[in-house]
């Protein structure tokens, strides 16, 4: 089943529920969008993006990097999360307060009080880049919801279940969407498809992901 939020004809759609616990809060950080990008374009000059490798031996297609005091790393030894960006030798750079507020706004907003993300995992997508079905479960406490805000180039969002093998559902994000998932719907299947290259107007030919966890 493809789930098209765009082609509501009265444009009225502000949330498409993909579960008990999981919703698309579409445009929600449109608002925001050039401060976000302001600040992801001030992170990476304190620590780049830099493509990194998985346990496979794999280069991973898109380029990361992290913000707030856990950040999400992949090496030869598997994913952790880690106080100390491996390339700088230095801490991530601290959380700016707008992602903090947005990230515990639309979770409140998603049904999930309280949210206190501390890693923001930030993700740069160029043309064809991808992310494989995966589940995240390197945090310690699956209590929390996962936000995600994507910025620039559309791409498509999978959405499966409990098991690999689930039927995924096709969900289109696009410039200031914002996906929450938490509760019975924490641990579900999830990647990104290849993403088309068609430039944004802001970003250029690149999508960027926010992705804020509460880790530790
Ligand atoms: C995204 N990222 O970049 C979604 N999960 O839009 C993820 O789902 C993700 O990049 C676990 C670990 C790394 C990731
Ligand atoms: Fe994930």
């Amino acid at each position: 089943m493809t789930l098209d939020l765009f082609s509501d004809p009265d444009g009225c759609v502000e949330r498409l529920s993909l579960g008990p616990g999981a919703s698309v809060l579409r445009g929600r950080a449109l608002p925001h969008a050039d401060a976000l990008f302001a600040e992801v374009c001030a992170l990476e000059r304190h620590s780049p993006f830099r493509r990194m490798t998985t346990a496979g031996g794999h280069t991973m297609s898109m380029a990361s990097t992290n913000c707030g005091s856990l950040g999400w790393i992949s090496d030869r030894n598997g994913y952790h999360y880690g106080a100390i960006d491996p390339e700088t030798r230095a801490p991530w750079p601290p959380m700016p307060a707008l992602f903090a507020h947005l990230a515990r706004d639309t979770a409140l907003e998603a049904g999930f009080p309280e949210f206190e993300p501390d890693a923001c995992l930030i993700n740069r997508y160029l043309p064809g880049a991808k992310l494989s079905l995966h589940q995240d479960r390197d945090e310690r406490d699956f209590g929390a919801p996962i936000v995600t805000v994507s910025l620039g180039m559309d791409a498509v969002f999978l959405f499966g279940g409990h098991v690999r093998a689930d039927k995924t559902v096709r969900v289109p994000l696009r410039h200031g969407d914002v996906v929450v998932w938490g509760g019975e719907d924490r641990l579900r299947y999830h990647g990104v498809m290849a993403v088309p290259d068609h430039p944004h107007p802001l970003l250029g030919r690149q999508r960027i992901s926010l992705t804020f966890r509460k880790a530790g």
